[in-house]
């Protein structure tokens, strides 16, 4: 995730080219011209090894799992459980029962705001997230205000869009009981200080739940070295299906909470009298879970791992710091989110033209950008403006996709003329 690699350094064997081969829908014509996908932030596309993967556990092994004693049923769930493993390896985490197979980003927090922050916080008890975080890192923290009494603080961002980290200090206290932080701003690519942030936090005795969601494509993440206690990610942005993702949570949290949604699979067993529940994880894994998805997201770790995590990273540094000098050419283009420290997003506005109206121009020209508040109205708010436009890279954009935003950008100037 280094941002100040220069667009003229030479570029290391990393062959964009080779890679876009294993994504066909990369092949798609759109409005007669081959597509530029600049939109996987919101969701990346997927490799041929993740759509066999999918392919072949739908075809040969699909059965319910943790059920039967029947072949298929234990096919199944030694491929959900070895994605399980799969997962713990990608994260390093301890042990597989740190590992909770959820549908995303979203609810991986909702459980950790549910099940850890409602039963524990009330009155006087704060929760304290930063003013760049997705809807998904906030909503599911004021419910559970409105839910027990505790108070939500955050912590300011400066014009750059990074975190004010002396006033993010200021804000941690002896009231302070969970902080939960974005790893990578999806609205303007600031990578925050996690390590820095996690050990503040812990000095003042709160845990930390760091959204990974933009950070897992792009840099590798080691629960163990961040000292975490939560960390959620979505496949669908790292190259797996959607409806899967991952919570990693500190054993021992994980141990001390109530379950949060009740069902098969989390129980041990149940009368109308008593239930007992599972262990970990499956006790938070109520109902038939997501298995192809889970067995696309190993096979998306897999794929990840070959082409080189930090070799991914690089590579969309550099596309970043072209894709940044470029725009910042153009007359009116005004890039928002200019922190030191960015990932593979780059926000933009252009004078007299609406996001969306520039979103559908590109569209006509086949490039895919995401136009809007991008789930971050309060950054939105911050910045005075009411969208932005946003490329985001992934492991398969080239040069040449640059090089089309940048026409692309030249033809919404004439039409507005
Ligand atoms: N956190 C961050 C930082 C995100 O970028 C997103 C999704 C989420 C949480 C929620 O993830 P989900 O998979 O549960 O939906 N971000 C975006 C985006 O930037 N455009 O569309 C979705």
């Amino acid at each position: 995730m280094a941002a100040n690699v220069s667009p003229f350094s030479a570029p290391e064997a990393y062959d964009a080219a080779r890679v876009r081969r294993d994504f066909p829908i990369l092949a798609t014509q759109v409005n007669g011209h081959p597509l530029v996908y600049l939109d996987s932030a919101a969701s990346s596309q997927r490799p041929l090894p993740v759509l066999r993967a999918v392919e072949d556990y739908e075809t040969h092994s699909h059965a319910n799992v943790h059920r039967g004693v029947h072949a298929l049923s234990q096919a199944a769930t030694s491929a959900f459980e070895g994605a399980r493993e799969r997962a713990r390896r990608f994260l390093n985490a301890r042990s597989i029962r740190e590992i909770i197979f959820v549908r995303g980003t979203t609810e991986a927090i909702n459980l950790v705001a549910q099940s850890y922050a409602r039963p524990r916080f009330g009155p006087g008890d704060e929760i304290l997230i930063s003013a760049l975080e997705h809807h998904a890192n906030i909503v599911p923290w004021q419910m559970v205000c409105e839910q027990t009494g505790c108070t939500l603080k955050v912590a300011p961002i400066n014009r750059r869009g990074e975190l004010l980290y002396e006033e993010f200090e200021e804000l941690l206290g002896p009231r302070t009981r969970l902080v939960a932080i974005a790893h990578v701003s999806n609205a303007l690519g600031t990578v925050l200080p996690v390590k820095r942030i996690v050990e503040a936090a812990h000095a003042h005795g709160a845990v930390v739940l760091v959204d990974g969601a933009q950070a897992v494509p792009h840099s590798r993440v080691d629960v163990r070295a961040l000292d975490a206690d939560f960390y959620a990610f979505s496949g669908h942005k790292m190259y797996a299906p959607t409806g899967i993702g991952v919570l990693y949570g500190r054993e021992e949290l994980l141990a001390a909470m109530p379950p949060w949604q009740g069902g098969g699979e989390m129980i041990l067993t149940v009368s109308f009298d008593r239930t007992t529940y599972n262990e970990l994880p499956w006790k938070f894994e109520a109902g038939t879970p997501n298995i192809s998805g889970a067995v696309g997201l190993g096979a998306a770790m897999d794929y990840l791992e070959s082409l080189g995590v930090e070799a991914v990273a690089a590579h969309e540094a550099r596309l970043l710091a072209l894709a940044t000098a470029e725009l910042a050419r153009i007359p009116g283009i005004e890039l928002v989110g200019t922190a030191a420290s960015k990932a593979s997003v780059l926000s933009f506005t252009l004078a007299g033209v609406h996001a969306h109206d520039l979103g559908t121009i590109l569209d006509t020209e086949g490039i895919a950008v995401r136009t809007g508040h991008h789930c971050a109205m309060p950054v939105m708010t911050f910045f005075g403006i009411p969208a932005t436009a946003r490329a985001s890279f992934g492991c398969y954009n080239t040069e040449d996709d640059v090089a089309r935003l940048v026409a692309g950008l030249g033809r919404v100037r004439e039409v507005f003329g």
